[in-house]
């Protein structure tokens, strides 16, 4: 299938210009359907009129997952249910789920923000996806299966979980492209690494990751051994569901965010102003045409910040990988952590596999420290053995995880307690998104 892209190169003012004239259209539309913005619009004393220009997003009032549960199950929905086609879920594992609804147009606008994601991350039509993402009420696994199709390539539809079955189909149909989690990409490589296959064996060129942070080091594990370009996409059910924003394979580092349907801005998470271009703060996004339930000024609870990538092909605006979101920040002992610091930190320890988990040390209700529990590398640890000719092998761990507890206080600033694990022993991610942080001492 030919897919018209030109949007993506559409030159800033053109841009603006089309986001103006969608945010416009979309606040009048809301002035008329939904009660939920109705109300908002009067008790901030707005006239949906006056909204002309994307510069006046800010007037606008901001939306919260709590105003989604508040209204559950449909109530910010501004269609008719006879006028859905798809209703979907957001992964969220407390309290009531959020719910989403599609027309039939936010469904092929899904599909093409997705088939945009899957082209920038390398895929083709003809190609033959592997779509290991859960299929269900979460949006990855449909989300990727019909903007697959929508580019023209085929889709083996097999969910998340049974890792031996992934890795022989796999291995029997030769598809060029995955897309799963990126910590369940890491458990289906060991099972190759486990049956002696190497990444030369392996059909697969581009991995399309997303659903949970991850940093520069997995991203070097599964492109070293599956033999891929490792990408990341991102999004949220509430907004779409996948293909908010998506990597380019041959520039990486940063996500183009589709802005002609998601206007990005960067709140302050505490006085929820704009922060200053290329600053961190929240990811708050408005959906510029969705028809079954579009949202203004969505606070995604993401931390990012945003920038121009002067090297980049496209002109969009791209974010840099998100560091958290803000309910997974630890405080300790008064330093604001995400997990994706304490791995970014770690990985300048070589031997280092990133399969860890963080638990929190608590001491009269403040958290003092973490206690880290992280896998070593078998490899490694033979060679040193030759290296060093010993067989002492507390020592050679012990110095190993005070290497590791040096990095993380030298780049964060905080006190861990390191407890080192032969490779394999730790529990892995079985498909979906994985916590690293478990529950506090
Ligand atoms: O996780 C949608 C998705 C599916 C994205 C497949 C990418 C691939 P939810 O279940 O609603 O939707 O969870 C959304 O997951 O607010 C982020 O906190 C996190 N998240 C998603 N993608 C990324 C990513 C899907 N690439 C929540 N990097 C979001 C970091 C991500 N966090």
């Amino acid at each position: 299938m030919n897919m018209d892209f030109s949007v993506e190169y559409l030159k800033l003012d053109q841009l603006r210009q089309l986001q103006s004239e969608r945010l416009s259209a979309l606040v009048e539309y809301l002035g008329e359907r939904s009660d939920f913005y109705k109300g908002k619009f009067n008790e901030a004393g707005i006239s949906p009129k006056e909204i002309r220009s994307i510069e006046d997003i800010s007037k606008l009032p901001i939306t919260y997952k709590q105003d989604l549960r508040d209204n559950y199950p449909f109530g910010l929905f501004t269609v008719p249910k006879n006028e859905l086609q798809r209703i979907h879920c957001s992964s969220g594992t407390t309290g009531r789920p959020t719910v989403v609804g599609y027309t039939k147009e936010d469904v092929d606008l899904f599909s093409e923000v997705v088939a945009r994601s899957l082209y920038a991350a390398g895929a083709r039509a003809g190609m033959q996806l592997h779509n290991a993402y859960g299929y269900g009420i979460f949006t990855g696994g449909l989300g990727l299966h019909y903007g697959a199709e929508k580019l023209g390539m085929s889709v083996l539809p097999i969910s998340g979980g049974m890792t031996t079955r992934q890795v022989d189909l796999i291995m029997d149909f030769k598809p060029e492209v995955i897309c799963c989690s990126p910590s369940y990409a890491l458990t289906i490589a060991d099972e190759f690494a486990n049956r002696g296959i190497s990444a030369d064996e392996i059909s697969l060129k581009y991995a399309v990751l997303g659903s949970e942070p991850w940093t520069e080091l997995i991203r070097h594990h599964i492109e070293e051994r599956l033999g891929v370009h490792a990408t990341n996409i991102y999004g949220l059910s509430e907004i779409i569901g996948p293909g908010v924003s998506m990597e380019d394979f041959e520039e990486k580092g940063g996500s183009y965010i589709w802005e002609d349907h998601f206007y990005p801005e960067i709140l302050d998470p505490v006085t929820k102003q704009p922060v200053p271009f290329g600053e961190e703060g929240v990811l708050v996004i408005t959906t510029l045409t969705k028809k079954a339930m579009p949202l203004l000024r969505y606070w995604t609870n993401d931390i990012t910040s945003l920038y121009y990538d002067d090297n980049g092909k496209r002109n969009m605006v791209k974010m840099r990988p998100i560091l958290g979101r803000a309910d997974d920040m630890l405080i300790v002992r008064g330093v604001n952590v995400y997990p994706s610091q304490i791995e970014e930190a770690f990985s300048h320890v070589k031997g280092v596999v990133p399969n860890y988990y963080l638990t929190p040390v608590e001491k009269e209700q403040m958290c003092v420290a973490l206690d880290i529990d992280i896998e070593i590398d078998d490899d490694f640890v033979k060679e040193a053995q030759q290296v060093i000719n010993t067989d002492d092998y507390t020592i050679f761990v012990g110095n190993f995880g005070k290497s590791i507890e040096n990095e993380i206080k030298k780049r964060v600033g905080i006190t861990t307690k390191v407890k080192i694990h032969a490779q394999d022993s730790l529990p892995k991610c079985e498909g979906g998104k994985i916590n690293r942080i478990l529950k506090k001492k």
